[in-house]
């Protein structure tokens, strides 16, 4: 059971974290739940669905986006973290790289902070221990403007692991207990479709590292190339990958659709047993 922030957080089978995205950029959702009670609807309906943790962001992080400037970040995530956590039981996570954000969106009730930059901004891992909130590490190659026009590894998967375990060492050594910090390959962060298959079939390579995995690949460009299909007719395909991320022992799905991923999960943990 991990603490967020004085809510819990069961990791002994695999749960689903909800995405609320509230840049009106936003990767999938268009900007339809910016306003903060079309938030609250949203949050509300996927905790009903399941959802053991919800995430807030207020920085794009789709490929080709722009850095949002922290008043505007502050200004976007604290109001609708706050709303969450006095409205719901569950803990709520808050997507963000910068300090001020993180420092900010705890105190206003967040209970986890993930980084897709895993830290390396300068102050966040120090301020991350201070906090007192376990931490989701994600690995990404370059920036979010420029990531995807030229990805290159030599072993994607050796590369990705390497980095994950070192930001783990470092949080770690700055108090971080094991269990509170949470992995992800980052999927589609500056990766082809060929790496994204890659960290697919060798997550094991991850789980075995002996830190909880998070995976995100609901509606992303991976699914979209492999059948074909715009963002809205993505969900059979994402949750296959859900399945198949959980068979190798990821144990927090990041998703939009949270019912159907929900049960997804729980047919692939219930045959895992
Ligand atoms: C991920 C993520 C996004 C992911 C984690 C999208 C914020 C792009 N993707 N955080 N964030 N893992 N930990 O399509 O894969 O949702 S944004």
């Amino acid at each position: 059971m991990l603490d967020c922030n004085g809510r819990s957080l069961d990791l002994s089978a695999p749960r689903v974290m909800g995405i609320l995205n509230i840049t009106p950029d936003s990767f999938s959702d268009g900007g339809r739940f910016f306003s903060l009670p079309a938030a609250i609807d949203q949050a509300a309906r996927m905790v009903e669905e399941g959802a053991a943790i919800l995430d807030v962001g207020g920085e794009s992080t789709r490929p080709g986006a722009a850095d949002v400037p922290v008043e505007q970040e502050l200004e976007r995530v604290v109001p609708v973290v706050e709303a969450l956590a006095s409205r719901f039981p569950v803990p709520i996570s808050v997507d963000t790289s910068k300090p001020a954000v993180m420092e900010a969106a705890v105190a206003a009730g967040a209970g986890l902070i993930n980084d897709v930059q895993a830290l390396r901004a300068p102050g966040a891992l120090e301020l991350a221990a201070s906090l007192k909130v376990p931490v989701c590490l994600m690995h990404m190659q370059g920036k979010p403007r420029t990531m995807q026009a030229n990805p290159q590894y030599q072993d994607v998967v050796a590369e990705v692991r390497d980095f994950l375990l070192e930001r783990a060492k470092a949080c770690e050594a700055a108090g971080i207990r094991r269990e509170a910090i949470l992995l992800d390959p980052g999927f589609g962060f500056g990766k082809t479709l060929a790496h994204n298959c890659r960290l697919l079939d060798q997550l094991d390579q991850l789980t075995s590292l002996g830190y909880p995995v998070l995976v995100g690949m609901s509606r992303k460009s991976m699914i979209g190339a492999m059948l074909d299909r715009p963002t809205g007719e993505r969900l059979y395909g994402s949750l296959a990958a859900a399945v198949i991320a959980v068979r190798a022992g990821a144990v927090l799905v990041r998703a939009h659709d949270v019912r159907p991923t929900v049960d997804a999960v729980t047919v692939a943990h219930a045959v895992s047993r």
